[in-house]
């Protein structure tokens, strides 16, 4: 038993039965102010995600912006949480849906977002009416108290609607048990939802699931090749591959994949790979060694079939207890199994393609299915991509890479990726509850589909 797990529960249920009184534009003025806090802490809560999850400056600044930008688009939901009236069939009724806080959300998030994927969820949990329990990554507490310390400092007797649980997955396994945890919203790899779900759904619990991604791009003869190669360098090289958005399959056509990967590799040569706080750092070092060990057992399970691998290997830069990693390009005649799984370390799979279909099917022929990208100056190409026979990930984008979306519109991802939309466009109504309301304001009582019931 965790010892601070039941007064956490408790605090956190007591702080959700009042804030979900209060109406929500006040809810949103609240988080107005901890947006407000976030800008002005905002270079130095940005060096916590550089000393933790060691991503670049520019990374770091951007994940503090996304938070930031979640801040304001709650803020504008807090007048926007609409629920629709439908015409009723009856005369005298009145059909509409009403919107109401569930309660107490969980929220798990993994060590590449620390900051950012929290934010998504606690903004709109929080304009919602919701109160939340958050566990972080055990490599990202720091950023975790960062957060709750510009909450606390604009939330005065609110201050308890963000708690903190550390911890690993005994802690995640105790929130997904906790009926009292209305919905329990986790990012992170396939196998670790895999386990926590049937956790959740053995009490029809709610869940948000953000998984993994085996995020593909293709690049068609008429792509403009300046753009595609760095799109395609930033999706795949950029936090060192270790986004759930990274970009790990490249299909490129036939007649211009020479020229991709040549320039491909020299792109990759020139990448400026060293410590994460330094201006000129493009990738910062992989998190741990068992990140740099799963990365190099795949590439070596690759180089014994014969298939080739350029870079890929460890680079003693600065700190010898660091682990930086040149990016690998690895060139594939046909599909091979390691490309199926997602390793989360910058390895790059390119295998060219001929037929536009086929280069579809291999991009949705993974478990996983998040993001994806074509890079094409074709219309009949890109709207192909976007029909219901293109890309079936939760994210198709044209001429920009896999990773790096805006917080507008909804993000997650289908098959392996769990199915969840958190962020923007309507993903706060995973937030709450949906109440059917029917009003019968006459002196009649007709009943609906024309049935006759006569009591006397
Ligand atoms: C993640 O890696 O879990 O689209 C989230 C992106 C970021 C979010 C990534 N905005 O790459």
């Amino acid at each position: 038993m965790i010892n601070n797990f039941e007064t956490i529960v408790t605090k956190s249920k007591d702080i959700s039965k009042k804030w979900r009184n209060i109406p929500a534009p006040q809810r949103g003025e609240m988080i107005r102010q901890f947006g407000e806090e976030l800008r002005s802490q905002k270079e130095s809560l940005a060096k916590t995600i550089t000393k933790e999850a060691r991503k670049i400056k520019t990374e770091s600044l951007g994940e503090v912006q996304e938070a930031i930008d979640m801040c304001d688009f709650a803020v504008g939901l807090s007048r926007q949480l609409y629920g629709l009236t439908m015409p009723s069939e009856r005369p005298n009724h009145r059909l509409q849906e009403l919107w109401h806080p569930l309660g107490v959300v969980g929220c798990i998030t993994a060590f590449n977002f620390p900051m950012a994927v929290f934010a998504w969820n606690f903004c709109l949990a929080a304009v919602c009416g919701n109160s939340i329990i958050w566990k972080p990554s055990p490599h990202s507490n720091e950023c975790a108290k960062g957060i709750k310390q510009a909450w606390d400092k604009v939330s005065s007797e609110f201050a308890d609607l963000i708690l903190i649980l550390e911890g690993g997955n005994e802690e995640a396994v105790s929130i997904c048990k906790d009926k009292r945890i209305v919905l329990v919203s986790a990012t992170g790899s396939t196998k670790m939802g895999k386990e926590l779900a049937p956790i959740v759904s053995a009490r029809l619990g709610k869940l948000l699931l953000e998984l993994g991604g085996n995020n593909a791009a293709i690049v068609s003869p008429s792509a403009n090749l300046d753009l595609t190669i760095k799109g395609i360098a930033f999706s795949a090289c950029g936090t060192a591959g270790q986004r759930c958005t990274s970009l790990r399959r490249l299909f490129v056509h036939k007649d211009i994949y020479k020229d991709c990967v040549e320039r491909l590799k020299n792109c990759f040569d020139d990448l400026v790979i060293g410590c994460p706080s330094k201006d000129d750092t493009q990738i910062g070092p992989l998190i741990s060694e068992n990140s740099f060990n799963s990365m190099q057992k795949i590439l070596d399970s690759l180089k014994d079939k014969g298939v080739e691998v350029i870079g890929g290997e460890r680079l003693e830069i600065e700190d010898p207890s660091e682990f930086y990693v040149k990016p690998a390009l690895v060139l594939v005649k046909n599909i091979e199994d390691e490309m199926l799984t997602e390793t989360f370390a910058p390895i790059l799979y390119v295998k060219d393609y001929e037929d536009i279909k086929d280069a579809i099917h291999m991009q949705n022929d993974v478990a996983q299915g998040l993001s994806s990208s074509i890079f094409t100056n074709d219309i009949r190409e890109s709207e192909l991509f976007l029909s219901e026979e293109g890309s079936d990930c939760g994210i198709a984008n044209v001429n920009i890479g896999t990773s790096g979306a805006e917080i507008g519109g909804a993000f997650g991802g289908e098959k392996d990726t769990g199915g969840g939309r958190e962020s923007g466009s309507d993903a706060w109504k995973n937030y709450m509850r949906r109440v059917t309301a029917t009003v019968n304001y006459g002196e009649d009582l007709p009943l609906a589909q024309g049935v006759e019931f006569d009591e006397s």
